[in-house]
């Protein structure tokens, strides 16, 4: 077995991290259990990933405040490195990938200034429509192009400052997650764009930081580095890091820093233009652009331009996605009832169908401290049945999700003039098979499933590029389609067709707060 140039690819996402070893092989053809050497025509190249390490991600609340466990992160990656190493591996490279919009501030000694906020912290409440008020939602979205959700890193930043926090004053750089790892890693300090582009203050028509909309709220500008590419070599493993995990120096890349995105760049479509749905914590439903678009429909529908790899946005909408599914069964364990995702996969599949619906985006299932509950009132509120066991509440939320899939993918072919064949689903998110057939029935179109870990595979294509064994994505995602094989989900009968039809009309009309 012939090893080619390996990369190893750390996915931090709101329920776990993850540490993949990416490497190319070639693989003979009609002999798919072994590598071989690559001798011409024979073979065929794959992308061969190896999970090397997977930790549980969970956050703290700290007094009147929830925080990520920031230590905890930098010593699951440093662990990943070492694992990486001790399995046989000599990566080349090394990025990170996490969820968006949060940071950590540093001080001018270069030490990290508290611990950083949760986006699921409160203290953003409220702060939409402040700064709403004071800006004009017109111009805050023209020039941030993004939704308007609570947690972007700009209502965080003027929350900070309305609480008088003396950090904001003490700062001297603000990093985003990715970066502020890597800063641990490298000492350097840079600000990743597909990252910038979650924080509200980088303004997407001007491609550039948005100065005055900051001077204006009281965020310090100077704090933030500019933007690099999705690809940019940062630096090498400091010679401390070196000599504590036993390794020697690697390139850390800032890949697309933004998990998001990173999924996005593994997306395994026929065509450019394709709609997606990267399914995890959140469920992220859109298509890629050349260009953000920032019309006035964009702003009315809520949908945000993020930044992408090579230059592209990308129109979606942030959908709550299985972190109800998450919370509830988090809550059932602290009672005492244990079931894991496949379980309540198999137990949403016996328990009634299309009987109880919820918008998932309705803000009260953000951060709720009981998310049983929240879903019963909002049942007894909108005159429905109370789901009454686990079962019933999984196949609720399923439901519900696949519906919003729905109206969101139209929505988005309202806004592009596009129409889609069907809808790729790719993250942690699609090994929940139950979810992908609803999805299926609700859009009443083809599921492509796959792949589960698209964040850490778009993270290697994007390393492998800049280590110049990948020529362009384009030869990255033929490696995707050669290597993670696709499953495919169809509506299965006109009945079942015409429940899901009068379904969608239900749920259209459920109250929404978030459209
Ligand atoms: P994140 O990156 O946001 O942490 P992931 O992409 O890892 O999220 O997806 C996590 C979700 O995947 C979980 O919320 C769960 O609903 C789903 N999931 C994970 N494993 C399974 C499984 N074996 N069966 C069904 N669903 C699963
Ligand atoms: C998904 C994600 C999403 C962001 C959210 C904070 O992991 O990156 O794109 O909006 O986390």
């Amino acid at each position: 077995q012939q090893h080619f140039p390996c990369v190893l690819a750390f996915d931090l996402g709101a329920s776990s991290g993850r540490a993949f070893v990416g490497e190319i092989i070639s693989e003979r053809l009609g002999d798919p259990s072994g590598a071989g050497a690559d001798n011409g025509s024979s073979s065929v190249r794959k992308l061969n990933i190896i999970e090397v390490h997977r930790f549980p991600n969970v956050p703290v609340q700290i007094g009147g405040h929830l925080y990520w466990d920031t230590p905890m992160l930098l010593r699951e990656i440093k662990t990943g490195i070492r694992k990486a190493f001790q399995a046989g591996y000599r990566p080349e490279s090394c990025a990170i990938d996490t969820w968006g919009v949060d940071f950590g501030l540093l001080d001018r000694n270069g030490e990290l200034l508290g611990i950083p906020y949760h986006y699921r912290d409160r203290q953003t409440e409220g702060m939409v429509e402040e700064v709403s008020a004071l800006v004009g939602p017109e111009r805050l979205f023209r020039e941030s192009g993004l939704q308007f959700m609570p947690f972007n890193t700009l209502y965080q930043l003027y929350a900070m400052r309305k609480a008088g926090s003396p950090k904001l004053d003490l700062a001297e750089t603000l990093l985003l997650t990715p970066d502020l790892l890597n800063y641990f890693l490298t000492g350097r300090r840079v600000c990743e764009f597909t990252m910038a582009t979650t924080t509200g203050l980088f303004d997407p028509g001007r491609g550039a930081w948005n100065v005055a909309l900051m001077e204006q709220l009281g965020i310090p500008s100077a704090i933030l580095p500019d933007p690099v590419p999705p690809g940019t070599e940062i630096g090498e493993l400091t010679a401390e890091v070196c000599a504590e995990l036993g390794v020697p120096p690697i390139k850390i890349i800032a890949a697309a820093s933004h998990d998001t995105e990173s999924a996005a760049a593994a997306v395994p479509a026929d065509s450019p233009a394709f709609g997606y749905l990267v399914s995890g914590t959140w469920s992220l439903l859109g298509t890629q652009m050349a260009k953000p678009l920032l019309t006035s429909e964009v702003l009315e529908r809520q949908f945000s331009n993020e930044g992408g790899v090579d230059g592209t946005y990308h129109l979606l909408k942030n959908i709550m996605g299985l972190w109800i599914l998450q919370e509830c069964k988090r809550k059932w364990e602290q009672d005492g009832e244990v079931y894991s995702f496949a379980e309540l996969v198999l137990l949403a599949e016996q328990a009634a169908p299309l009987r109880t619906l919820i918008d998932p985006d309705d803000l009260r299932f953000m951060n709720p401290v009981d998310m049983p509950e929240e879903i019963r009132a909002y049942c007894r509120e909108t005159g429905q049945p109370v789901p009454e066991s686990p079962g019933a509440f999984a196949r609720c939320i399923l439901e519900s999700l696949a519906l919003r899939y729905r109206q969101v993918l139209e929505q988005a072919e309202e806004l592009t003039g596009l129409r889609f064949a069907g809808l790729h689903m790719v993250g942690g998110g699609i090994q929940n098979e139950l979810l992908c057939r609803f999805t299926a029935e609700a859009i009443g179109r083809r599921v492509w499933a796959g792949p589960v870990e698209a964040s850490a595979i778009g993270n290697l294509l994007v390393q492998l590029r800049t280590g110049g064994w990948l020529k362009d994505l384009q030869e990255g995602l033929a490696l995707v389609k050669a290597s993670f094989p696709l499953r495919i989900y169809e509506p299965e009968s006109e009945e079942s067709q015409s429940a899901w039809a009068a379904a969608y009309e239900r749920f259209e009309r459920l109250g929404r707060s978030m459209k």
